[in-house]
């Protein structure tokens, strides 16, 4: 059946900061306590999916989520009204009040796992809200992830949602940060790739020693199940212990695959060879051809490809068949990248185009293109049974824009998250994007 890709991007929300809460992360640390400016986000984050869409690329937006999360403050011990509990926490514990005020649901990539109908044993697509257990700041995003894959997903004749694994050590879960997926073309078998950075039953296996490995391969097994994914066409794979240790957060910062090819850095996985022997063999029994496009250290080290995020890009498959690559602005800033990168079109196999875009605002907390956006590949019914509000059209990009323009700052900075006013702009602005994006259940504003 033929299908399409959507690119879910994460619209950045009104109160984007740079709060250093990624330990493993080395821009969110590089660049802690320094003001961002949440309008140049949203609309640097904009500006893609409207490009991309003009283009004729499957594109659309996942709402940001509710900040701060006052859930948490409260469960915390933080009582009084909303004013009270913002003024004890930004004295009495700062960070958990940046973790509470993160804007990080923007990287889609980390929202859930998918798994198109094609390779689901009962034929829908299939999704988990990932647990992102590893960070106080990211682990109660799948709650509202959930429920707003819900509320765009809703039919359940074509979609189902589940809700995250346990949150616990044993099934830390990244979502599609650390999973992608191989075909012939979107619609029909593919193999899918999941990568882990530990195992959480057996000791004996290697693990980082510097920096968190947020995904085990327990977590990928259960979501492969939960999917109905064959066993035949499911792969495990085990990251590079050493490169999460020099950065390397989600296997997306060092490799992306898309139709028959993977680009990726000879460093990625744990063991490269066994790699990219299985799949090979496995992208062959779906009828595909794996071409495997390998960057070797000579000619990009670790250190660049963790500052450009050549790896963080998008494979967009063109009409005919070649691929964009889109990437961000940073790498054509990195010489060793931007040489690679030329040699790399110059060669003219499958990847033909480069696509670049400016998004420094969601770079500086280690976010680049492929972190910003989810992949949904759907069948033309499939398109059309989802919530029509979301897809990106010049018309929703234009209202979108006049939203953010009306509700978000142009800076901010740590001292002002303990600013009671920040609260209430931020819930005004959700209930005027409910309605704009037509989703009245979207959030749980009570
Ligand atoms: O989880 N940064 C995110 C970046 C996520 C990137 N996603 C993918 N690679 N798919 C993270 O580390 C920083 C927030 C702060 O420090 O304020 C942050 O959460």
């Amino acid at each position: 059946m033929s299908a399409r890709e959507f690119n879910f991007d994460g619209l950045v929300g009104p109160s984007h900061n740079y709060a250093g809460l990624s330990f493993g992360n080395v821009a969110s640390f590089n660049n802690v306590k320094s003001a961002s400016n949440p309008k140049l986000a949203a609309l640097q984050g904009l500006a893609k999916m409207r490009a991309l869409a003009a283009r004729g690329f499957g594109q659309a937006v996942m709402p940001p989520q509710v900040r701060p999360n006052f859930r948490l403050l409260r469960s915390v011990g933080f009582t009084g009204t909303d004013a009270e509990v913002l003024a004890r926490a930004a004295k009495e514990a700062p960070v958990i009040l940046a973790s509470a005020y993160s804007a990080s649901p923007m990287w889609t990539a980390n929202a859930a796992t998918v798994s198109p109908s094609a390779d689901s044993l009962d034929g829908r697509t299939h999704f988990t809200a990932a647990n992102l257990n590893n960070k106080l700041h990211r682990a109660f995003e799948h709650t509202q992830s959930a429920r707003s894959l819900r509320a765009i997903f809703a039919d359940r004749k074509h979609f189902a949602v589940h809700d995250a694994l346990p949150g616990t050590p044993a099934f830390g879960d990244e979502g599609a940060a650390n999973h992608t997926r191989f075909a012939r073309d979107h619609g029909s078998a593919g193999v899918e790739l999941f990568v882990y950075g530990r195992t959480e039953f057996d000791a004996a296996a290697p693990a980082p020693k510097r920096f968190p490995a947020r995904q085990t391969l327990e977590a990928s097994q259960a979501v492969a199940r939960l999917h109905g994914l064959s066993p035949e066409r499911t792969v495990y794979v085990q990251q590079n212990p050493d490169v999460i240790d020099q950065g390397v957060f989600h296997n997306d910062v060092i490799a992306v695959g898309n139709g028959n090819v993977l680009f990726y850095h000879e460093q990625a996985f744990a063991n490269e060879a066994d790699a990219i022997e299985r799949l090979r063999r496995a992208v062959g029994e779906v009828g595909g051809q794996f071409n495997p496009i390998r960057v070797a250290t000579a000619q990009v080290a670790v250190a660049d490809t963790v500052a450009s995020y050549l790896f963080n890009s998008q494979l967009l498959t063109k009409e005919g068949g070649k691929m964009a690559l889109v990437v961000p602005q940073e790498c054509q800033e990195n010489a060793a990248v931007a040489r690679y990168l030329e040699g790399l079109l110059a060669e003219n196999g499958a990847i033909d185009e480069l696509i670049t875009f400016d998004l420094r605002q969601s770079m500086r907390n280690g976010g680049g293109p492929a972190c910003l956006r989810l992949r949904v590949a759907l069948t033309d019914a499939e398109a059309a049974a989802m919530h029509q509000g979301v897809v990106m059209t010049e018309a929703l990009y234009h209202t979108l824009v006049a939203w953010v323009e009306k509700h978000y700052r142009d800076s901010l900075s740590p001292d002002d998250l303990a600013d009671p006013q920040l609260a209430i702009e931020v819930r005004t602005a959700l209930e005027d994007l409910s309605r704009i994006l037509d989703l009245p259940d979207l959030y749980d504003l009570s």
